[in-house]
């Protein structure tokens, strides 16, 4: 009886490992480290590693954020739009996030400590400069975790009312007395119904602000 049991149990903990090991690697592999910042993270500065996705890894990875989706990294003049002009005029380097056929988005996580002038709360202000063609949809948000349930959240949904145009997305949330990290999040959208996803995302900018 008792080698059955012992049996039994040593199967059991196979299984786990198993199960375990496998998910514990893909998820090391998949999302970066949150990015360490000083003890207290400094104000009015873009907190963001690779933040004008100037850095393109190898299979489809993109330095500093956790990739999930239909998106990628693409040069300026790799098509029609957005031309190279649009990287002058907005400091957008060489390269942009764009989408391919479905939506996708891109994730990165900054340590954070810090308690601001003690009379007004900080501010988490995520910004995206974007553009494409009518229809299509950007979200940024922002995750504030390290208190209880599972953090303060805002997002901003915004479509593109005009084509070939660069334009700004932001949301700005309290950062509260409990926070220890903030997750900065842009995803790109097709329009309803199109078989496209034509949305760019060039570069993005994460501060903490004195309110
Ligand atoms: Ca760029």
């Amino acid at each position: 009886m008792t080698y059955y049991r012992k049996a039994l149990q040593a199967l059991v903990v196979a299984i786990v490992l198993s199960l375990a090991v496998p998910a514990a690697i893909q998820a090391a592999d998949y999302a970066p480290q949150a990015t360490n910042v000083a003890d207290t993270t400094p104000l009015n500065q873009n907190l963001l590693q690779n933040p004008s996705f100037e850095q393109a890894g190898a299979g489809g990875l993109i330095p500093g954020w956790a990739v999930s989706g239909d998106v990628h990294i693409q040069a300026f003049g790799a098509q029609k739009w957005p031309s190279p002009s649009y990287a002058k005029k907005w400091s957008g380097g060489q390269l942009y996030l764009m989408c391919r056929k479905t939506s996708g988005s891109v994730s990165q996580t900054v340590n954070f400590s810090g308690t601001g002038n003690g009379t007004s709360p900080l501010l988490a202000r995520l910004a995206a400069n974007y553009g494409g063609v009518v229809g299509a949809q950007i979200r940024v948000s922002i995750l504030i975790t390290g208190g209880p349930g599972l953090g303060s959240y805002k997002e901003k949904l915004k479509t593109l009312t005009i084509t070939h145009h660069y334009l700004k997305d932001v949301a700005t949330l309290a950062i509260p007395q409990w926070a220890t990290q903030i997750t900065a999040t842009v995803e790109l959208l097709p329009a309803v119904g199109d078989n496209r996803c034509r949305m760019v995302a060039d570069s993005v900018d994460l501060w903490v602000l004195q309110s």
